[in-house]
């Protein structure tokens, strides 16, 4: 069988400089060489409150971003989870052989949990099986995602493995793909917190990909440094570190050209050349977004949910007879 990846982003609030350079970045790099299948993770997003019209409507602009950032429908599969009800009913599955404790565990879920207090939804407390269920319903090799990721991916494994042993193989055991460079970027108005789409204080740290240029130059121009006057490449000065790394994903120059472009040059300098690579970056893509027809994407979704579908069905199919869900025989 081909190796597989499969990836995907929540549709909530706007797709930012983080999502691209961790993940979307390296999508479109692994595409070719492998079966690919990116989702546009809707289910994921309503473990949060969310407005319906603007979750309808953000889901379709994530599809057209992930079009316009490079992701080529004639040789990847992109998806939308609610179209599939396979992902659904295999965190059924999935849940009675998960525990509790496990769960409780996830970071993610007592940062988010912290915020919404009381109101702390079953739902994302699930996050992690939902997420297993995607990944393993491809039978997945490789999994592209950012650092934050990489705990819900290691439950992801102990799952496939748990049911592998208790019910016959059934799942391919992914691995993580975590990017060497990018795959945390931070706030620029906090370094010391990642660059977060529903963080709404951190909103002035957020480069969105739908920004235009003057938010871009403002946000860079009020990005957070750290003290001394030194532009170079220093993991105990987080918020340069992160500025230059942004600059090195976006020129794919090595850390020691970038080091002695900056020589002898001062901050604002630094931020001022980042804002206009970044526009520069982000002209060109956000075009090519406002060019997507309606109906265009009509075809790549229902295209994809029917490739999606031939084997998320399959997989479905084979867990549920390993379990012994089997009622009347066909
Ligand atoms: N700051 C980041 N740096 C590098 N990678 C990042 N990712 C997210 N933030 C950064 C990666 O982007 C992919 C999609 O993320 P997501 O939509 O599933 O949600 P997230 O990880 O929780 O990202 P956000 O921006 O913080 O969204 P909200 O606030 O809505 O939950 C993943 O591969 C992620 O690793």
């Amino acid at each position: 069988m081909p190796k597989r990846i499969f990836s995907g982003v929540q549709p909530t609030g706007n797709i930012h400089l983080g999502n691209y350079l961790g993940a979307l970045r390296n999508w479109v790099a692994l595409q070719r060489e492998y079966e690919s299948f990116f989702c546009i993770v809707n289910l994921h997003a309503i473990t949060i409150a969310q407005d319906p019209e603007t979750l309808a409507e953000k889901t379709r602009e994530l599809a057209r971003i992930y079009l316009a950032v490079g992701i080529d429908p004639e040789v990847s599969t992109i998806l939308v989870q609610s179209d599939l009800s396979e992902h659904a009913e295999l965190t059924w599955l999935l849940n009675c052989i998960t525990r509790m404790s496990e769960l409780e565990r996830m970071t993610q879920f007592k940062d988010k949990a912290r915020k919404q207090q009381e109101n702390v939804g079953v739902g994302l407390f699930d996050y992690p099986v939902l997420m297993a269920s995607d990944i393993l319903l491809y039978q997945t090799d490789l999994v592209p995602v950012g650092e934050d990721q990489k705990q819900h991916l290691e439950l992801t494994r102990d799952i496939a493995i748990r049911f592998n042993r208790d019910y016959g193989e059934t799942f391919r055991v992914p691995e993580a793909f975590i990017p060497q460079v990018g795959a945390r970027i931070m706030s620029l108005a906090d370094p010391t917190k990642k660059m977060s789409k529903s963080d709404e204080e951190s909103e002035a740290g957020c480069v969105m990909l739908l920004d235009d240029a003057d938010v871009v130059r403002r946000k860079f121009k009020r990005a957070v440094t750290d003290s001394g006057t030194e532009i170079r490449f220093d993991s105990t000065r987080p918020a340069i570190n992160n500025l230059l790394t942004i600059y090195q994903l976006l020129t794919q120059k090595s850390p020691e050209e970038i080091e002695i472009h900056f020589a002898g040059k001062g901050y604002s300098q630094l931020k001022a050349e980042l804002a206009e690579i970044t526009i520069e970056f982000l002209q060109p893509f956000q075009e090519r977004v406002s060019r997507i027809d309606d109906d265009k994407l009509d075809e790549i979704l229902k295209a994809g949910a029917a490739r999606a579908q031939l084997i998320a069905g399959a997989t479905l199919a084979q867990a549920k007879h390993n379990m012994g869900l089997i009622g009347a025989r066909s």
